[in-house]
């Protein structure tokens, strides 16, 4: 069994969507990362930049003690090579998927994650910092629509675990102001992912945990006014 320390977000649902579709069996286990329970110290021994989503596999490949992974990129490569599934065996295959699943995790997600940040949260007047990750997301939408013009999916004409970490990205385009008739090719592709039963089980998950309104004072005092303080023995 495969416990998934989860919350609802679009890296969490990188790892239900893949669980889903490869049909492991998992156990969730909910973070709240709202009140803080990210810094606590048991999960800190699991996950040292105190972030979901975590695996911890009872049944490692090759046996032996149970193994814990954090980052959403490592968790998919891993769930890959034991399910045998959406990752190709041939290394052109192989470096193909893995550039694009580096590529999310380095651009989409980190600027996609900005991007919110800057919509749904930061007071009046950061309209610098919000069009600057505005701009980047716009211009991630076109590079995605680029190589999906040539492949089918993003690494190749596979479904892989490149298009799992990129498509929870994705969902908040129309909050963002975004419009995906702007990106046919990009396009295409989501409307193909979206009806998908597994991806959509995976991206459900969760979705009613989310609070009305947004998060209030004390969970923006946790998520939003991180330092080194968190990391300093009492
Ligand atoms: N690069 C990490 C990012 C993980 C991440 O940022 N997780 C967020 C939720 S989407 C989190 O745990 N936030 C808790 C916090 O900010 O304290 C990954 O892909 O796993």
């Amino acid at each position: 069994m495969i416990d998934l320390y989860f919350a609802p977000t679009p890296n969490g649902w990188k790892i239900t969507i893949m669980l889903e579709e490869c049909q492991l069996p998992y156990k969730l286990i909910p973070i709240n990362i709202g009140s803080g329970e990210q810094f606590e110290e048991s999960f800190l021994s699991l996950s040292p930049n105190g972030r979901m989503p975590v695996i911890v596999d009872h049944q490692p490949m090759g046996g032996g003690e149970a193994v814990s992974i954090f980052e959403s990129g490592s968790i998919l490569m891993y769930l890959a090579e034991k399910s045998g599934q959406f990752m190709p065996k041939d290394k052109r295959g192989f470096y193909q998927v893995n550039q694009w699943l580096f590529w999310q995790m380095a651009n989409l997600g980190p600027m996609g994650g900005q991007a919110s940040h800057f919509i749904n949260y930061a007071a009046e007047g950061n309209d610098y910092s919000k069009t600057r990750y505005l701009n980047e997301y716009d211009r991630l939408l076109a590079v995605m629509n680029y190589q999906l013009e040539k492949t089918q999916y993003l690494a190749n004409d596979n479904y892989s675990i490149a298009d799992m970490a990129s498509f929870p990205w994705l969902l908040p385009y129309k909050r963002y102001g975004f419009d995906l008739n702007n990106f046919p090719y990009l396009k295409r592709w989501y409307d193909e992912l979206k009806v998908r039963p597994a991806l959509r089980r995976g991206v459900d998950i969760g979705k009613d945990w989310r609070p009305d309104g947004g998060p209030d004072q004390s969970t923006r005092d946790v998520l939003f006014n991180q330092t080194s303080e968190l990391y300093k023995k009492s």
